[in-house]
C-alpha cells in the first residue's frame, strides 16, 4: 500500500502525505516515496511541486517517526538520517516547493514544512518543534532552517515550550505566506502554482539554488564543530533522552531528570 499519492498535470507536480494510520509520521518509508517522487518530477521537468496531505486532514505530519529513532549512544539526527535526506530533497529541488498545509504540523514535520520555498496553510493549522518535548538533541541544520525563518526569540520560545503555534502566528512571523481556508486553499495553491510555472523555470531554479546557498553560508571552525557536536552528545548519551523515547513508546508523560 503506497504511504504517498502523486499527480502531475500542466508541470506541477503533487506529493500527498497518505499514511493516515500514523499521522504522516515521517519514516524512512515515507521518506523514500516523496524523494523517490520528487526524483520522478526533476525527470519529468516539473515546475513547481506541491507537498501536501489529504484534504481536511487533523495532522498534516506527526515528525519523524519516533519509533525509528536510535537508542540512547547514537546520533539521531545525523547527516543521513531520513529526516535530513527529505529536508535537503526539498531544498535541493530545482523548482519551487509549496506546502499545502492543513492540520498539525509537529516536530521534523515543521523543518519539512519550512523546508519548502512556499507555506499556505488553514487557519486551524498548527507548528509545534518537539526536540525539547522529546529531550532530543536538535541538529545544526535543523536549527538553521528554524533561525532564517523567525527571529531568535521567537526560535526559542518554540525551541523551549515545544508547543504548538497557530497559523495566524505563524503568519505574523514570517513563517507563512498566506492563511486560505480549507475550501479556496487548493484553489488558491494551484493558482500560485500556475503563475511560478509561466514564468522562466531556469531563472527559478538557479534563484532557489542561490538563495539556498546564501541562507546556509555561515562560518563554523572546525573546533567550533566539534565543540557542537560533542554538547549534542551529551543529549544523545543521556537517560533523559531514553526516557523520552520510553515514554512516547509506552504512551505516558516523560518525567526528566536533567543527565
Ligand atoms: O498507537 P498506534 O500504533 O495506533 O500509533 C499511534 C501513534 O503512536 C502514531 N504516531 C507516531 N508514530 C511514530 N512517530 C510519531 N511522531 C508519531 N505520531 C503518532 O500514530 C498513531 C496515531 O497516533 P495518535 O493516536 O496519537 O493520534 P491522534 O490523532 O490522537 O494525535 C495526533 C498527534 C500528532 C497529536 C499525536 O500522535 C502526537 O502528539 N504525535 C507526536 C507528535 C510529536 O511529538 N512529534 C515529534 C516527533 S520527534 C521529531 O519530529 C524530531 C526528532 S524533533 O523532536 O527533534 O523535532
Amino acid at each position: 500500500m503506497p504511504l504517498i499519492l502523486t499527480e502531475t498535470q500542466d508541470a506541477i507536480g503533487t506529493i500527498v502525505m497518505n499514511h493516515a494510520q500514523k499521522r504522516n509520521a515521517l519514516s524512512e518509508a515515507l521518506i523514500g516515496e516523496i524523494t523517490t517522487a520528487l526524483e520522478c518530477f526533476r525527470e519529468q521537468n516539473i515546475r513547481v511541486a506541491v507537498l501536501r496531505a489529504p484534504a481536511g486532514v487533523k495532522v498534516w505530519s506527526a515528525g519523524h517517526d519516533v519509533s525509528e529513532l536510535p537508542d540512547r549512544g547514537r546520533d539521531p539526527l545525523g547527516w543521513s538520517d531520513s529526516l535530513r535526506v527529505l529536508v535537503r530533497a526539498i531544498q535541493e529541488f530545482p523548482a519551487p516547493v509549496i506546502a499545502l498545509i492543513e492540520g498539525g504540523v509537529w516536530g521534523g514535520g515543521c523543518e519539512v514544512a519550512m523546508a519548502c520555498d512556499i507555506l499556505v496553510a488553514t487557519p486551524e493549522a498548527t507548528f509545534a518543534i518537539t526536540p525539547a518535548k522529546l529531550g532530543v538533541p536538535y541538529n545544526l541544520g535543523g536549527l538553521l532552517t528554524l533561525i532564517n525563518m523567525v527571529p531568535l526569540p521567537v526560535a526559542k520560545e518554540m525551541l523551549f515550550t515545544a508547543q504548538p503555534i497557530p497559523t495566524a502566528q505563524a503568519l505574523n512571523l514570517g513563517i507563512i505566506n498566506y492563511i486560505k481556508p480549507a475550501a479556496e486553499i487548493e484553489a488558491f495553491v494551484y493558482g500560485l502554482a500556475s503563475q511560478i510555472v509561466a514564468n522562466s523555470p531556469l531563472s527559478i531554479s538557479v534563484m532557489k539554488e542561490e538563495l539556498r546557498l546564501l541562507a546556509s553560508a555561515r562560518t563554523l571552525s572546525p573546533e567550533l564543530f566539534e565543540r557542537i557536536q560533542g554538547l549534542r552528545r551529551v543529549v544523545y548519551d543521556s537517560h533523559d533522552y531514553q526516557e523520552g523515547l520510553n515514554a512516547f513508546r509506552e504512551k505516558r508523560k516523560p518525567r526528566f531528570q536533567g543527565e
